[in-house]
């Protein structure tokens, strides 16, 4: 990695219109960005609805970034993706075609209007946790616990790698 280059992980989530497409065109995207390149993406997972319970299921994956873009200018690039991929934005937590998630940034913390790092529910989420684990298993999370740690705590039922 170069002085420039800062590290990165994106979470990508799909539930409409093909999610497992919507991932995988998601990583190709992410690697698209300009002054950006994925470095490893995990394996795709099929995940149970988490807060809404009452929607399809998901696919998820996360992807590490190396980067020489700022955190808001990354932020930008990920929604310019999510708006590209047809993404209306309407229910919390609801149905989407691609939501892609910031997790973390080097260490950095981050919390203004339009950004938060690392991302508050981050330590909440299996099915984010659980693809991270396979990229980052060391990864200190805001509560200090590595992400193998946090994950020992967390309900992981229903969560499948695809083939
Ligand atoms: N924002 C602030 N910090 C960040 C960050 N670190 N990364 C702001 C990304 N965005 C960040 O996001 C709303 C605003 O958050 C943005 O404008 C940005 O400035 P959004 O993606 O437009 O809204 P959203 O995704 O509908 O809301 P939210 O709360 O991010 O939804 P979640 O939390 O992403 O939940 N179950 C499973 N199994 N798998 C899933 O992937 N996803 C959701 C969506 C619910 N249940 C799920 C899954
Ligand atoms: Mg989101």
């Amino acid at each position: 990695m170069s002085v420039s280059e800062h590290r990165a992980f994106v979470a990508l989530g799909s539930n409409l219109d093909d999610p497992e497409l919507q991932v995988r065109n998601g990583l190709a995207c992410l690697d698209a960005i300009s002054a950006t390149r994925l470095v490893r993406a995990s394996r795709l997972y099929r995940t149970p609805p988490w807060g809404i319970l009452e929607q399809p299921a998901f696919v998820n994956a996360v992807a590490e970034l190396a980067t020489a873009l700022a955190p808001h200018d990354l932020l930008a690039a990920l929604q310019g993706i999510e708006d590209a991929a047809g993404r209306r934005r309407a229910e919390r937590w609801g149905p989407r075609t691609l939501d892609l998630d910031l997790l973390s940034y080097d260490a950095e913390r981050i919390h203004d209007g339009g950004l938060t790092l690392p991302h508050p529910q981050l330590a909440e989420r299996a099915f984010v946790l659980v693809p991270l684990a396979e990229l980052a298993p060391d990864l200190l999370l805001p509560n200090a616990r590595t992400v193998v740690a946090q994950l020992a705590e967390l309900d992981c039922a229903g969560i499948q790698a695809l083939p």
